[in-house]
């Protein structure tokens, strides 16, 4: 757990470092009605194999959906994690479905939800794209790529989330 604490840390970090370029990942997929934007993920610390990635999932439908797993080439395994803070300590715990709910939408941000990679043999580099694919109960998969960089895409271009 320590070795995750840290890295914890880290992620937590690294959302707090300057403004990056801002970028604008996005990917509609009308036929799902489901649409995931502000996709990024962190670059690979020195000397660890896992990374994070964040994104926002709104979802178009009238029903509630599920992200049931992701995947990806990049890492041996695709997990989503919460992080909460338990008193002064942090923890991350992985969801087995992440709801979205009908209408609305679901962030993954520094400091809350995110995706984390394990076994990142190649580490991610700044200005790379991950790809990474999202399986849904009802829209089913989704694929999407993660541009990495430093600070999420929207921190500072103005929008009102
Ligand atoms: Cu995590």
């Amino acid at each position: 757990m320590r070795s995750l604490l840290a890295l914890s840390l880290f992620f937590a970090a690294a959302a707090c470092g300057a403004p990056a370029s801002p970028s604008s990942a996005h990917e509609v997929h009308a036929a799902a009605q489901l649409s995931v934007h502000d996709a990024w993920a962190t670059p690979t610390p020195a000397g660890v194999d896992v990374s994070a990635g964040y994104l926002t999932i709104t979802n178009g439908a009238g029903r509630t959906d599920h992200l049931l797993s992701a995947t990806s080439p990049r890492a041996a395994n695709v997990e989503v994690h919460e992080m909460s803070m338990d008193g002064a300590v942090m923890r991350m715990r992985a969801l087995g479905r992440l709801p979205v709910p009908a209408g609305g939408d679901v962030s993954l941000a520094p400091g809350g939800l995110h995706l984390m990679f394990f076994g990142v043999q190649q580490p991610f580099s700044e200005g790379e794209d991950i790809p990474v694919r999202l399986v849904f109960e009802h829209a089913g998969a989704i694929d999407v790529t993660l541009p990495v960089q430093r600070t999420a895409p929207t921190e500072h271009s103005g929008h009102t989330n």
